[in-house]
């Protein structure tokens, strides 16, 4: 078991990780409050989707999905602890969007890691 969270820190809109597509990313929601905020780049219009595939099997997970001017676009939350999230967006323009992941309350903590994983269709 591994406990660090490799994409930390990464608590806000500002320090949001640089991540790539059709790439798994792994991390955690660690300590009461966690909050991981990811930045993606997209080339052109299409269909965004996202995947969080695990959910740790104690917590429930939200993704939100935010543009670059950091106005929510979509979300999803885990059905009960450890549902895995899928949801697409269509987009009218390539560019940067960032992808925020949040237990479902300010106590959420797991030791097990997530995996997520964006898509441009
Ligand atoms: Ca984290
Ligand atoms: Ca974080």
């Amino acid at each position: 078991m591994d406990t660090f969270d490799s994409y930390e820190m990464n608590n806000s809109f500002a320090d949001a990780s640089i991540i790539s597509l059709n790439t798994d990313v792994r991390g955690k929601i660690e300590g009461g409050g966690d909050k991981d905020y990811f930045k993606f780049t997209t080339s052109k219009a299409g269909i965004i989707e996202i995947s969080v595939n695990p959910v740790p099997s104690d917590i429930r997970l939200t993704a939100r999905l935010y543009d670059a001017q950091q106005n929510h676009i979509n979300s999803r939350t885990s059905q009960e602890a450890g549902s895995s999230i899928f949801f697409s967006t269509t987009t009218d323009t390539g560019g940067v969007y960032y992808l925020k992941l949040e237990g479902e309350y300010s106590s959420s903590d797991s030791d097990e890691p997530y995996t997520v994983n964006v898509k441009l269709k």
